[in-house]
């Protein structure tokens, strides 16, 4: 870490603190260390969220790390030698692999627990908009670990973040953010990304190289990852013990396994209280996605849930991503209405009316409903 350039960033004049790309209001709602992408903004953009727009989510600010002195250092008992370090110039000399992935928080979603539900739980009170979807470039961790000398009996992975270490309220310092990938799924579809929808990637983002871990909790992509360990017993951080477990009632004492695969939602592409001409048509266009698998078909109700009917899809469903979809609406009525959209994924996983309770208001993925008022 002693060749890296690597500081805090200046206070950005608005908005969230740390976060280095502009933040313009019409764009993001400002929560903190991090900043929420408004669903408003999107119709008309394609398939990805524009980079300029994407959501971040910080624990505490982006570093800004000189690309031609990071390292990523390889190591652990999970290796048949001793530590290796990469280059940038050197992980992109190695074959390179694209791929279309949201990166979804845990607890995108969380406010309805409050607002639909009744229920408080702490945390950034996240609508829908702590999501983006972006191609991604970069080398398989798979290719980077073998290269390393991982041996058959490695069972995780542990990237560590070169953000500032995380303190909590109560001033815990938890260290730096990091969290364990078990073997299997860094051997299957995770990126080492060093490119977003064609430009390299953004500070906020994780430059100069972050993972994208397809399907699973925003927490698992680390950004700005510095190291890999690989072990051959199972390793632990606070971010897989206190954090990103479903704690509650429903669950053991210490908390659910680690979260991994995200659960199926749905948002409109509108402000939530849009007001809608009545007696034409209006097209609602909206996206749906599943941690699990691909979008199969989306349901949309203009009634608060009385009548449903089928939306059409502008995408085909691919798993990682979100697809696409619209629903052609002619409110004759003015008056307050409530939309609703209901998405199905290829293994059958739907979304349920209410979402199980769990204290950190974790995997939101009820139907939620959109008030409009037409008139
Ligand atoms: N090093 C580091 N990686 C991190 C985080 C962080 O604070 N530090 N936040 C995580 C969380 S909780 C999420 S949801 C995603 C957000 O990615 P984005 O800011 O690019 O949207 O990054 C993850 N990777
Ligand atoms: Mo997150």
């Amino acid at each position: 870490m002693d060749e890296l350039e690597y500081h805090r960033c200046p206070q950005a004049r608005s908005g969230p603190p740390g976060i280095v790309k502009a933040l313009p209001a019409e764009w993001f709602v400002p929560h903190g260390t991090n900043a929420e992408m408004r669903w408003d903004t999107l119709p008309g953009a394609g398939p990805d969220t524009p980079v300029e727009r994407f959501f971040v989510r910080n624990h505490t600010s982006t570093p800004l790390i000189d690309p031609d002195g990071w390292r990523l250092r390889v190591f652990g008992s999970g290796l048949r030698g001793p530590a290796v370090e990469f280059g940038l110039a050197e992980l992109r000399r190695l074959p390179e692999t694209a791929l279309s992935a949201v990166i979804e928080c845990a607890g995108n979603g969380r406010r309805f627990y409050a607002t639909q539900q009744r229920q408080a739980v702490p945390g950034t009170p996240w609508e829908l908009g702590g999501i983006g979807a972006a191609r991604w470039r970069g080398v398989r961790l798979a290719e980077v670990l073998r290269r390393a000398g991982i041996v058959p009996g490695a069972v995780d992975v542990l990237p560590v973040g070169l953000d500032p270490e995380y303190l909590g309220e109560d001033g815990t310092n938890y260290g730096h953010v990091r969290r364990p990938l078990p073997v299997a799924k860094a051997m299957d579809d995770v990126l080492l990304a060093y490119e977003m929808n064609g430009g390299p990637l953004l500070p906020d983002h994780g430059a100069p190289v972050r993972l994208v871990v397809p399907g699973w909790a925003g927490i698992a992509s680390i950004k700005w990852v510095g190291s890999l360990e690989v072990s051959t017993e199972p390793l632990h951080s606070p971010w897989d013990t206190d954090f990103y477990r479903l704690f509650g009632p429903a669950h053991p004492p210490g908390g659910s396994a680690p979260l991994t695969c995200q659960v199926v939602k749905s948002a409109f592409e509108l402000a939530r209280g849009a007001v809608l001409e009545p007696g034409r048509r209006h097209r609602l266009y909206g996206r749906s996605w599943s941690g699990r698998a691909a979008v199969r078909q989306v349901r949309v109700s203009t009634d608060g849930g009385v009548l449903w009917h089928r939306a059409h899809l502008w995408d085909d469903p691919h798993p990682g991503t979100w697809t696409r979809w619209s629903f052609d609406w002619r409110p004759e009525r003015p008056g307050p209405y409530e939309l609703r959209a209901r998405a199905t994924d290829d293994l059958g996983g739907t979304q349920p009316d209410t979402a199980e309770f769990n204290r950190e208001g974790y995997l939101f993925g009820a139907v939620v409903g959109h008030p409009v008022r037409v008139g």
